[in-house]
């Protein structure tokens, strides 16, 4: 690396991003990392974003119903990726960008390395593919840190359908996909954090949320030393 875009240089804020499979906990605990990083007593409130993907924005949520009914399902995974595509565009130009701009802290639920994950490695589409597609999307505007929630697609399924069934919704296209598939998500974003270790910090989600939001807030203290609050909040 000869140095980075000056877009990330002069990024006063940070941009985290949360992955894994189905019901790891990325909702739990980006609320609970958004309460620790906005509380910060050292440097007083902070501006913290949290949104998600695909969506976080009013065009991009349009785009998430019609993904997640399974509306483009038939076409394959590369017109998928392109709806992924489409959305995070406008979420890039309408959300993310302006709040980095300000000096925001923004947390993500889901980016590029799902598209990464889903319609690459468990999809089938080719990485040379969905490479050059990050790269005319995301530009610049890459994580500066991406926690991966990892835990074995058979807990998060049912956490997640336990969940489903608590609110009364179906499954989505994604999460009514085969054990194999999920197995497939669980490899390739662990293989994503071996591949990008300055980037990537692989956390243990099968522990309960008051252990995995302290290996969160140490993850993120440890990369991005400027976002954490003072060391006595950290306990
Ligand atoms: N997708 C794609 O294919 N390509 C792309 O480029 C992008 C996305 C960006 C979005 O779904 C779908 O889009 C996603 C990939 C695909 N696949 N699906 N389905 P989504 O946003 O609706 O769902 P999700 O991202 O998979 O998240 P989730 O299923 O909602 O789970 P989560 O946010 O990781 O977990 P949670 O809601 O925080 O927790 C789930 C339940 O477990 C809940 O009841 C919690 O109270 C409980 N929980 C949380 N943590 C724990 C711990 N530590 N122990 C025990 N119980 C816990």
């Amino acid at each position: 690396m000869t140095g980075a875009p000056a877009e990330v240089l002069a990024r006063p804020g940070g941009f985290i991003t949360f992955e894994g499979g189905e019901g790891a906990g990325k909702s739990t605990q980006i609320t609970r990392l958004a309460a620790w990083l906005r509380a910060g007593p050292d440097r007083g409130p902070r501006e913290v974003v949290t949104t998600r993907e695909p969506g976080g924005s009013p065009r991009a949520e349009r785009i998430r119903a019609a993904v997640l009914s399974g509306i483009a399902k038939p076409h394959g995974p590369f017109a998928e990726a392109l709806m992924f595509a489409a959305a995070r565009l406008d979420h890039l130009a309408t959300l993310i960008r302006p709040s980095l701009a300000r000096g925001a802290v923004v947390l993500c639920d889901r980016f590029s390395d799902s598209t990464r994950a889903y319609q690459g490695a468990a999809g089938g589409l080719e990485p040379e593919t969905l490479a050059a597609l990050e790269r005319v999307v995301v530009g610049p505007t890459r994580p500066d840190l991406t926690l991966i929630l990892d835990l074995p697609p058979e807990i998060g399924l049912a956490r997640a359908r336990q969940r489903d069934r608590a609110a009364a919704v179906t499954p989505d296209r994604f999460e009514a996909e085969a054990l194999e598939f999920h197995q497939r998500l669980r490899a390739a974003f662990r293989a994503i954090a071996e591949a990008e270790p300055g980037r990537c910090v692989v956390i243990d989600a099968q522990q309960p949320p008051d252990a995995v939001a302290q290996a969160v807030r140490a993850a993120v203290a440890a990369r991005l030393p400027h976002l954490a609050p003072g060391v006595s909040d950290a306990a």
